[in-house]
C-alpha cells in the first residue's frame, strides 16, 4: 500500500503530465489522425516513464518539475504510446483490448493504427527538437534526447520487439537471449525515463550512471511483475485473458521460470535498484515508488 504522500504524489504528476501531452496534440483538430493519437495517448495509461522522469529530476535537482523537463519527459511517453499502439496490431500481438479499452486499430482500422503509431514517434522527435532549440542546445539536453532515441531504437525498444518477433511460437531456451529481450523492450525506455530527469538536472556522469542501473533493476523487476499480474491477476487486471501468455507460448519470465521462482526475481532486482539509489539524499519517495510499482496489483 502507497503513503498518502506519494499518491498525492502520483495525482499531481499524472496531471501536470496530461495537460502537457493535451497541449503538445493538436486539441481542437479535427482531423483522424489526431483522434486517433489522442485516443491511446489518453486512454488511462499510469504515466510511469514520464513520472520517472520528472521524479528523477526533482530529486536531483531540488526543483519543482517544469518546462524544463516536461517536454522531454511527455516524449517518453509519447514513444510508450506508439509502441503499444503497434504491439497490439494484427501484425504483432493482435490484441483487441488494451487498458480494458478497444485497441486503436480496432476502432480506427489499421492504416491509421499505422499511421497514428508513427505520427507519436514523429511527435516525440518534433517535441526534443523544438526544446533542444530553445535550450540554446545545452549538452546535457541534446545527451538525453539522443539517449531516448537510442533507448527507443535498434539497440533498444525496437531491437528486444524483434528478438519477440522472430522467437514467437517457439521457445527460448537460453537465459541470457530472454533476458536481453525484456532489457531491450522494457527496461531500456524505463533506464532513458531516469536517466533523462537526470541529464535535465545537471548530474555529472556517474550519477547518470547510477540513474541508468536503477532504472534498468526497476525496469527488470517491472516486468517480471507485468508477467506475473498476466498470470494471476487477471479478475484485476482488465483487459486481458486469463493466463494468455502461457497459452499462447510467450517467453516471458514466468513461463521460464515458474511464478515463484519469478517472485524471487522481482525481490532481488527491485533490491539491487534501490541500494543503487539509496546512497543518495532525499531518495526515499522514489524507494517508496519503486516498492510500489513492483507489489502492484494492476
Ligand atoms: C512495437 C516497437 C514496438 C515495441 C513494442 C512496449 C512494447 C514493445 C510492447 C508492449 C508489450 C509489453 C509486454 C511491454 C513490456 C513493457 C510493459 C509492461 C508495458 C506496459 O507498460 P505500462 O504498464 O503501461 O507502464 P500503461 O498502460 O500504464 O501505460
Amino acid at each position: 500500500m502507497s503513503s498518502e504522500r506519494l499518491k498525492e504524489y502520483l495525482k499531481y504528476a499524472q496531471e501536470k503530465i496530461d495537460k502537457h501531452l493535451d497541449s503538445l496534440l493538436g486539441k481542437n483538430s479535427p482531423d483522424v489522425i489526431y483522434e486517433a493519437m489522442r485516443y491511446s495517448v489518453f486512454a488511462g495509461g499510469k504515466r510511469l516513464r514520464p513520472i520517472l522522469c520528472l521524479l528523477s529530476y526533482e530529486l536531483l535537482s531540488a526543483e519543482e518539475a517544469d518546462e524544463k523537463v516536461l517536454d522531454i519527459a511527455c516524449a517518453i511517453e509519447l514513444i510508450h504510446t506508439y509502441s503499444l499502439i503497434h504491439d497490439d496490431l494484427p501484425a504483432m500481438d493482435n490484441d483487441v483490448l488494451r487498458r480494458g479499452k478497444p485497441t486503436n486499430h480496432v476502432v480506427f482500422g489499421e492504416a491509421i493504427a499505422i499511421l497514428a503509431g508513427d505520427a507519436l514517434l514523429n511527435k516525440a522527435a518534433e517535441v526534443c527538437l523544438d526544446w533542444i532549440l530553445r535550450n540554446k542546445a545545452k549538452e546535457n539536453f541534446v545527451k538525453a534526447a539522443e539517449y531516448l532515441f537510442k533507448a527507443s531504437g535498434t539497440e533498444g525498444m525496437i531491437g528486444g520487439q524483434v528478438i519477440d518477433v522472430v522467437n514467437s511460437g517457439k521457445e527460448i531456451t537460453d537465459e541470457n537471449l530472454l533476458y536481453e529481450m525484456h532489457l531491450k523492450k522494457t527496461s531500456k525506455l524505463i533506464q532513458a525515463s531516469c536517466v533523462c530527469g537526470a541529464y535535465v538536472a545537471g548530474a555529472k556522469e556517474e550519477v547518470i550512471s547510477d540513474f541508468e542501473q536503477y532504472g534498468k533493476n526497476l525496469g527488470l523487476a517491472f516486468q517480471i511483475r507485468d508477467d506475473i499480474l498476466d498470470l494471476i491477476g487477471d479478475s484485476k487486471k482488465v483487459g486481458k485473458s486469463i493466463g494468455k501468455d502461457i497459452k499462447e507460448k510467450k517467453n516471458t519470465f514466468v513461463t521460464y521460470y515458474g511464478i515463484e521462482k519469478a517472485q524471487e526475481y522481482v525481490e532481488s532486482f527491485s533490491k539491487k535498484a534501490i541500494e543503487i539509489i539509496e546512497k543518495y539524499d532525499r531518495m526515499s519517495f522514489l524507494i517508496e515508488l519503486t516498492n510500489y510499482l513492483i507489489n502492484r496489483e494492476k
